[in-house]
């Protein structure tokens, strides 16, 4: 398409524990088989902070981060045939070649075609496209969001109904496809089940739309931060709980409320000890549990095996099991046609350049999800 290299602005993760810095980047023209899209919006999750904070053992510095996003495509590069300029997409995290092992399984959305790449922050050919006077900067998750201008490789996008309001439909790109994915496709929650999610930021809240949809009779909320509780109850929790007002461990409450346990339990905060008390609030014989959070270097879950061996699963999920190109733009539309709604979570939105400001907001408890607008 002869497209040039263009400069625009990003934030820039020079250094894990540092706030981002807005400078001006050149980013280089699709190579074969990617996309240039120009970003319209994107949300920022709890994982770009965890990476930013250095936990991440896939961190790589300095990095433009983000994976939230949804924009324009801007130019194609050679053989590129499913998308062309002006088409709107959303990035993908979790891209979807359908040719590899994992896509050919039936059995996951893991699509493993360019993942060792891109967990090292690299193009499937293994350089980056960004750069500044000349010194590469890392791609993040594939995606890296927080710049005007990104380069994904074809198979990381997913081409959406150009009617979708972007500032909106970002938030597909990660937060709440995953939290009513793994509701809805990971445990395939059943109607009059109780469910119980633990952290209640834009993933617990998302479980909790999908557990409403499925037709659960009981969602139990869990946060120790009560501002939640609001959103979580006109979502569709039934009752909230703090664990900080119990002296016993909040598996026993949430046993002794439930008749012996939940028949499915959600992790969305990233912590182990929370994710013990996940599995360990599930009904003996039958109770799932399954693991959103991410949890930082070196950490590591336990429980008693005989928790196991009497009947509770303990499982885990990416992307909300969600296969990006076929399954994701089905998601949009059943958002365009009413059966969700996306702005309950959009608490801030801002520029890039006060990008810091979500982080800031995020850590403080007082956002579910900022949006940068560009
Ligand atoms: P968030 O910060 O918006 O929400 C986390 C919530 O957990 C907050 O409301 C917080 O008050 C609550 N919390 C913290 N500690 C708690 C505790 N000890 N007990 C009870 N509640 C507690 O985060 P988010 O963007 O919703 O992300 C949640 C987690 O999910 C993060 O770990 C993130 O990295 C992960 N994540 C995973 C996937 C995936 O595909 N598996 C996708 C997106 C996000
Ligand atoms: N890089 C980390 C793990 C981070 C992680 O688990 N990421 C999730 C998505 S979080 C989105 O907010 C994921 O997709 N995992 C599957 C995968 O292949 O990365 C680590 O521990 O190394
Ligand atoms: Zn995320
Ligand atoms: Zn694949």
């Amino acid at each position: 398409m002869g497209a040039e290299t263009i400069r625009c602005k990003a934030a820039v993760a020079w250094k894990a524990g540092e706030p981002l810095s807005i400078e001006e980047v050149e980013v280089m023209p699709p190579q074969k088989g990617e996309v240039r899209i120009k970003l319209t919006a994107t949300g920022v999750c709890h994982t770009d902070a965890f990476t930013l904070s250095g936990e991440d053992p896939e961190g790589v510095f300095p990095a433009i981060l983000g994976h939230e996003g949804a924009g324009v495509v801007e130019s194609v590069g050679e053989g590129v045939t499913g998308l062309t300029v002006g088409d709107h997409v959303i990035p993908l995290y979790t891209p979807e070649c359908g040719e590899c092992k994992f896509c050919l399984s039936g059995k996951t959305n893991l699509c493993q075609k360019i993942r060792a790449t891109q967990g090292k922050g690299l193009m499937p050919d293994g350089s980056t496209r960004f750069s500044i006077n000349g010194k590469p900067i890392y791609h993040y998750m594939g995606t890296s969001t927080f710049s005007e201008y990104t380069v994904l490789p074809e198979i990381s996008l997913a081409k959406i109904n150009p009617e979708a309001p972007l500032e909106e439909v970002c938030l597909l790109g990660c937060g709440v496809t995953t939290g009513m994915g793994a509701v809805m496709n990971t445990a395939k929650v059943e109607a009059g089940s109780t469910v119980a999610i633990f952290g209640l930021g834009g993933i617990g809240l998302s479980a909790i739309i999908g557990a409403k949809m499925a037709g659960a009779e009981r969602i139990i909320g869990i946060d120790i931060n009560e501002d939640k509780f609001a959103l979580a109850k006109k979502l569709g929790a039934t009752e909230c709980i703090n664990p900080k007002n119990y002296e016993q461990p909040i598996q026993e409450v949430i046993v002794d409320l439930t008749d012996g346990g939940v028949d499915y339990s959600f992790e969305c905060i990233g912590n182990v000890n929370t994710m013990r008390s996940a599995l360990e609030c599930c009904h003996k014989g039958w109770g799932e549990s399954v693991i959103i959070g991410v949890a930082g270097a070196g950490q590591e879950i336990s429980t008693r095996p005989f928790q196991l061996v009497t009947g509770r699963v303990w499982r885990g999920t990416a992307f909300g099991g969600v296969k990006g190109r076929s399954e994701l733009p089905d998601y949009v539309e059943r958002y365009l046609a009413g059966e969700f709604k996306l702005d309950d979570f959009i608490t801030h939105t801002m520029p890039l350049d006060n990008i810091n400001e979500a982080f800031d907001l995020m850590h403080k408890g007082k956002s579910i999800r900022s949006v940068i607008h560009y």
